[in-house]
């Protein structure tokens, strides 16, 4: 009978938890469909909520073995609470992604190409406040460069990371600049998610603990 008095404050305190802030959302797991995902806005495949977190398993083709080169991947994601965004390729097979972050529209936030150069680590990885909307997220091999139709949207020629170039539009098109010709054809998977609550979030959190830990104290002196 004691452990039914404790369970229930216990359910309540982390009902409230959960319902505080980006808790809200439960993690999704998103797999690449079999005929696979396009690489431009009309085309892509929509990954869910990212809110509570989101990891996107996919495949690129290098071309080889009679297959259609599939050298970039493009998926939506929405986020429906805001807050600062880990995004990152680590566990991936492909040994040097990049990876692309536009808004609703296609314009370009962010790019990362290597996680950390010293010591070297060919994975993508950045961060970012992200606001509540709608998101396009790729992942390429290192070498493959967003275009607005007119020029590269972000500086992947000369720089390991950054924002959008100032003037540049929507994505359009992707181009090669690499000039390789062989490609991996293997696995991938995008990890996004929130790396620090709201601070509303976290002070409902805490006040659940609370209420949580004075539950347990009232059942100890119960019992006692
Ligand atoms: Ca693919
Ligand atoms: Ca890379």
């Amino acid at each position: 009978m004691q452990a039914q008095h404790l369970l229930k404050p216990l359910a309540q305190a982390i009902a409230i938890a959960t319902l505080a802030g980006s808790a809200l959302a439960a993690p999704v797991i998103y797999n690449e469909s079999a005929g696979g995902t396009g690489d431009l806005m009309g085309t892509a495949e929509a990954a869910g909520d990212a809110s509570g977190g989101l990891t996107i398993n996919g495949n690129l083709l290098d071309g080889r073995g009679g297959f259609a080169p599939n050298l970039v991947d493009l998926f939506s994601f929405t986020v429906t609470a805001a807050g600062h965004y880990l995004i990152n390729s680590f566990g991936s097979d492909i040994a040097d992604p990049s990876l692309f972050l536009f808004d609703g529209s296609g314009n370009g936030i962010f790019w990362n190409n290597d996680a950390s150069l010293a010591p070297v680590d060919t994975q993508s990885a950045f961060g970012t406040d992200l606001a509540i909307g709608s998101y396009f997220i790729a992942l390429s091999w290192f070498g493959m460069d967003a275009e607005d139709g007119s020029g590269p949207i972000f500086d992947t020629a000369f720089s390991n990371e950054g924002g959008a170039l100032p003037g540049t539009g929507a994505l359009a098109n992707w181009a090669d600049y690499s000039g390789q010709d062989l490609w991996d054809r293997t696995a991938y998977n995008i990890n996004i998610s929130m790396r620090v609550p709201e601070p509303g979030a976290l002070a409902l959190s805490l006040a659940a603990l609370g209420l949580m830990a004075g539950a347990m104290r009232r059942r100890q002196s119960v019992a006692a």
